[in-house]
């Protein structure tokens, strides 16, 4: 990886205090049959150990005659050694893309065997063991098996195909040229490395907002092509090069597509779901796809929302339109993933998705999933957690995450989400009774963890280096939400960033303290949301400061903050069950980190410690810029301890996301101060 970064597969040599013990056992490699998964891990090794190791390991694709130590990867079929060196039963029971890596003694020798049932699971074990290795772990005693939490780990890509642009992208354009395939580049192979080696076996190639480009491209030649054309047979016969490579990795291709295909890309007159030439169409369609991509994994469908079309242009509801879909995937065993993310038809949009999907539980087709975005609005910087987790029993639900940072700071400021998710995933919703927490959900076949995309041709892939650890940090979690916050980013930053502690500590206390300060320069931190400037279409910002925009969100008057949510209000507080709807109902009880989403109070509102709503509003903006310069300054300590390239575009971006905390402070506590007319008690607001 030349023209842009390594991220964290950079495989640097490893100290001298490890080297004996990791040649001994990787001097020789034996990786199975020539399987398409297979010969990505060979061309893995071959990459990563001679520059781990300073050697020139000798790759065998039979069973070695050697009489060194060797690493072994296979299914316990592939060879007596693995065979006889883990239990087979084990083996046999691992979930799809689950393993086992053991370090064994054979013929007198020390060796390794990566070993589980499926070809996608020895790639999973051998991006394992490299990550263990790039580490500087132990690997004498290794006795692992591991299995992913979830059957379903995707990545939405919100690319534009053919304008190279990504909706909500901020990393560049997108690294997918559609015009020039079935032609490939580097690029698709070590993105496709990245996403495998943190466990992502899905990827949606195209935005769900098929009918219109993010933004027009640089060459009005391509503003003629439109998302939904992927469908066309030329395009898709072009789309099975892309999916050759993602297929090596064990990534499945799936396609977003438009409801209205039948008549954009066929010539019916309608798409009504119910019509036997639009079923006829899709069938056909589908068996189209399977016969040029046999591993396609399904639809996603973005429909009845923001200008998509829907089963609701016909009279049909989201049954209709997703069972439709499923019907025809289902003999090739393809899935529709169905968003639920709709509004519009209400005064409060948080209630909009319950209400719509929460009375269809139960009427999906087993093979369609409905993907619902972590909360109820758009990807906050904090959110309460969507209320239909737990809602739907009898529907496969997937959650869906933002890896790109639409809302908090996108590629500029350093805003690590992996807290985030985390406080979600623990979010006990109560649906089977105490402790059913959000990460226990979406455990079923069929269900999931879906991650909006953020790369795109920056050197850096995310347009920030640290927020490669975004897209790290989401991949493990989906594999095991169970691990700790602190546990993943150390392994994601001693991987980038190598062994120095200092390093080491600095960047992981960056990322960690990142989010909270967002959330207090952007919302004052008691709740309040998406006071961000829309900008125009095609130029949407969500970056900069206007909480004059959408007053609905914030609910600011004269006399006080916030918007209710309770049964006076919107009610959306009873959609969660008790006793977390009582709790949100209550003043006196809701968290303070979302009071102002649950409730309008009074701006001299007294807070559990005494101080006012709007003195707290003020503190909070203010402290979350004083927090965001001491995270520049502890990046600014690193000056001369990371390379040149990552530091200077670091400190760049800290200087922007200072400038811009500052904007945020400013605009939004003057607007509460001429709003609330309650001086701020150290006198830092209004009049100067
Ligand atoms: C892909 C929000 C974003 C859109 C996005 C949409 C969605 O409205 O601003 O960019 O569209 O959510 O998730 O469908």
């Amino acid at each position: 990886m030349n023209e842009y970064d390594s991220c964290w597969l950079r495989y640097e040599r490893v100290p001298d205090d490890r080297l004996d013990a990791y040649r001994r056992r990787c001097r020789h490699a034996y990786v199975a049959e020539e399987a398409p998964e297979l010969s990505a891990v060979r061309d893995e090794l071959r990459r990563a150990l001679p520059a781990l190791l300073g050697t020139d390991p000798h790759l065998w694709q039979h069973p070695p005659t050697t009489a060194e130590g060797f690493l072994a990867v296979g299914t316990p079929d592939d060879m007596a050694m693995i065979a006889e060196s883990v239990p087979t039963d084990v083996v046999d029971d691992l979930a799809d893309g689950g393993y086992l890596l053991k370090s064994v003694t054979w013929n007198g020798q020390d060796c390794l065997v990566v070993t589980a049932s499926t070809d996608r699971g020895l790639v999973y074990g051998t991006f394992h063991l490299l990550r263990l290795l790039n580490t500087h772990d132990p690997i004498a005693d290794l006795d692992v098996r591991e299995e992913p939490a979830y059957e379903n780990r995707l990545l939405d890509q919100w690319d534009t195909p053919f304008h190279r642009s990504v909706e909500r992208g901020y990393g560049g354009e997108s690294i997918f040229d559609w015009e020039r395939l079935p032609d490939l580049r580097p690029r698709y192979e070590d993105y496709a490395r990245l996403l495998a080696s943190v466990g992502v076996n899905g990827v949606v190639f195209n935005n769900v907002n098929t009918t219109k480009p993010a933004r027009p491209s640089a060459n009005a030649a391509f503003d003629a092509f439109e998302g939904w054309q992927l469908l066309e047979s030329r395009r898709l016969e072009a789309f099975t090069s892309l999916a050759s490579v993602f297929r090596r990795y064990g990534i499945r291709p799936y396609l977003s597509v438009n409801f209205a295909a039948p008549m954009l890309v066929g010539d019916l007159d309608t798409a009504d779901p119910l019509d036997e030439e639009v079923r006829a169409w899709w069938r056909a369609k589908a068996d189209e796809i399977y016969e040029l991509v046999p591993d396609f994994g399904g639809f996603l469908v973005k429909a009845d929302s923001e200008g998509q079309p829907g089963p609701y242009d016909y009279g049909r509801d989201h049954v209709d339109g997703a069972n439709a879909l499923a019907r025809v995937l289902e003999p090739h065993g393809g899935r529709v993933w169905w968003r639920a993310f709709v509004y519009g038809t209400h005064e409060d949009r948080a209630v909009q998705a319950y209400d719509t999907f929460e009375p269809l539980d139960g009427d999906f087709a087993d093979n369609v999933t409905v993907q619902v975005k972590n909360g109820p609005i758009d990807f906050q910087p904090r959110e309460p957690v969507s209320t239909l987790f737990g809602a739907m029993p009898e529907t496969d639900l997937g959650l869906e995450l933002q890896i790109t940072g639409e809302y908090t700071g996108q590629g500029v400021h350093a805003t690590y989400h992996l807290p985030m998710w985390k406080e979600i995933l623990d979010f006990d919703t109560h649906a089977d009774g105490p402790g059913s927490p959000v990460g226990s959900l979406f455990r079923d076949d069929g269900e999931g963890i879906v991650g909006v995309g953020s790369v795109g041709e920056d050197h850096s892939w995310t347009g920030h280096y640290l927020a490669q650890a975004n897209l790290y940090a989401f991949g493990r979690m989906a594999w095991d939400p169970e691990a700790s916050a602190e546990s993943v980013t150390e392994e994601w930053v001693h991987q980038t960033f190598g062994a120095d502690e200092q390093v080491g500590d600095t960047v992981t206390r960056i990322l960690h303290d990142s989010w909270e300060a967002c959330i207090d320069y952007e919302t004052g931190g008691l709740g309040l949301m998406h006071m961000m400037h829309n900008g125009e279409e095609y130029l949407e910002n969500h970056y900069d400061p206007a909480p004059e925009e959408w007053p609905g969100y914030h609910g600011a008057t004269e006399e006080g903050i916030g918007v209710n949510r309770t049964s006076t209000g919107s009610g959306y507080a009873g959609q969660y069950r008790d006793p977390v709807a009582q709790r949100y109902e209550s003043v006196a009880d809701c968290p303070e980190d979302l009071l102002l989403f649950f409730h309008h109070l009074p701006w001299t509102h007294e807070l559990d410690d005494g101080t006012t709503v709007v003195q707290r509003l003020y503190d909070n903006c203010f402290a979350g810029v004083e927090e965001t310069k001491r995270l520049r300054a502890e990046w600014q300590s690193l000056d001369g301890k990371v390379d040149e390239r990552r530091f200077r575009h670091v400190a760049e971006r800290f200087d922007e996301q200072v400038a811009q905390a500052e904007r945020w402070r400013d605009v939004l506590t003057d607007y509460f101060y001429n709003h609330s007319g309650v001086p701020d008690e150290q006198g830092r607001v209004g009049d100067d």
